[in-house]
């Protein structure tokens, strides 16, 4: 059977030297990483996994959104089976959020390669553009772009905190590679994307496999509070408008409001703060901060929604930065993937993810499902992030049998 051919063929090896190689692309000060979609670091990256590619004999596209399409051709013309995730990463992000399920899904090419075996379908490997939202917002950028295109006039204008448009990015991009060339959306057979988990669910249950039935919604706002500068020795009290104070009252109110809905899986953050001036001495005229909001149920977002500008001071301005509802993945992919790990004879269990990832959006568009392997500590979004290499293994030889199989049906 090809599936069990392709998933013995995985090198771990292998895959690790292509970790360790595209973790030299924007490493972060303090280790880990630091790879903002469409930088230099990335731009440099995204040319190395495109030299990568052709020495695989791959054929590879892009989009409108930078996206790249990493294809090895099948027995027949059919709708590709499709994996990948992405290569951008937080500011002070880890080497394997996103990283692991591209480089993964190149070993798997490799992994048909060594093993001879040409499946019926293509098979796809693809780099999602910005889907940490961390220069750009949104998150999932390049995902959400695909599946619906219209999305990406309106993407061009944002901009990032130096100004420089998406737009102006994806330009750079186009003549960085400008024999790259284009290709529109098209049918998929399915889409698997092999992620660590970011949280402490797996290691914790010590199974070293997570098959991921859905991924619950998020919601990212910003809120602007104003006031007014002032001297903050000679001005009383009773005579400022701080805007910091105005912000942290706010900053409370939401943290009720969502201790009220969430109770106990409340996931709320305040991750992003700009204090204008910034100065010691001078009393906060501006103050504007981020809020992430994540919740499996519709009802408690749309809840959020409704009563969050109730939190907030008069004159402050709510902006809506990026919203996604909880998405359930299609049984049949999560069927292959429980039967992957299955093949794998390693301990598996069902996870409902807490990250956002650029399957959800693919979810709308073919059949999707996830894998997951263990997170040390549940540490993520930090240098500190690691997986057991036998996981890391352990998850890429799951997803090469899990795309051989798809790739094998009619
Ligand atoms: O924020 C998220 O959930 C993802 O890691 N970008
Ligand atoms: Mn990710
Ligand atoms: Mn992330």
């Amino acid at each position: 059977m090809s599936a069990q051919q392709a998933m013995d063929a995985v090198s771990g090896r292998r895959l690790q030297a292509l970790l360790d190689t595209l973790a030299t692309f924007g490493p972060g000060e303090q280790g880990g990483m630091n790879r903002q979609a469409l930088s230099e670091e990335d731009l440099q990256a995204r040319g190395w996994l495109l030299d990568q590619a052709r020495q695989l004999g791959c054929q590879v596209w892009t989009d409108g959104c930078a996206n790249l399409f990493i294809r090895r051709e099948g027995r027949e013309d059919l709708p590709p089976v499709m994996t990948g995730s992405h290569i951008d990463t937080q500011p002070t992000g880890g080497t394997l959020d996103g990283c692991y399920g591209v480089m993964a899904g190149l070993e798997c090419l490799h992994a048909l390669q060594a093993a001879g075996i040409r499946t019926r379908r293509p098979i796809e490997v693809v780099v999602w553009t910005n889907e940490e939202g961390s220069r750009f917002s949104p998150g999932a950028m390049g995902s959400s772009a695909y599946v619906e295109p219209e999305r990406l006039a309106v993407y061009r204008n944002n901009l990032d905190v130096t100004g420089v448009s998406v737009g102006e990015a994806l330009d750079a991009h186009t003549a960085r590679f400008p024999d790259l060339p284009l290709r529109e959306k098209i049918p998929a057979h399915a889409f698997v994307e092999l992620h660590i988990e970011q949280g402490p669910v797996l290691e914790q249950a010590a199974i070293p496999l997570g098959v991921v039935t859905g991924i619950q919604g998020v919601r990212w706002y910003q809120v602007r509070c104003k006031g007014a500068s002032a001297h903050a020795g000679t001005t009383p009290m009773h005579m400022r408008r701080d805007a910091m104070l105005l912000a942290m009252d706010a900053a409370r109110r939401i943290d009720a409001l969502a201790d009220q809905l969430a109770t106990e899986d409340k996931r709320l953050t305040f991750g992003r703060w700009n204090v204008l001036p910034n100065a010691i001495n001078t009393i906060a005229n501006e103050v504007t901060f981020s809020i992430d909001f994540r919740h499996a149920d519709p009802a408690v977002l749309a809840a959020f929604d409704a009563q969050l500008p109730g939190c907030l001071p008069g004159d402050t301005e709510l902006s809506s930065l990026f919203s996604h509802a909880p998405t359930a993945f299609d049984p049949t992919v999560v069927g292959v993937l429980e039967q992957a790990c299955t093949a794998t004879g390693l301990a598996h269990q069902a996870i409902r993810s807490g990250a956002f990832h650029d399957a959800m959006y693919l979810a709308g568009h073919c059949p999707t499902g996830m894998l997951f392997v263990p997170s040390r500590a549940g540490i993520s979004h930090n240098p500190l992030e690691f997986t057991e290499p036998a996981h890391l293994l352990a998850g890429t030889r799951a997803l090469a049998w899990s795309l051989a199989a798809l790739a094998e049906q009619p």
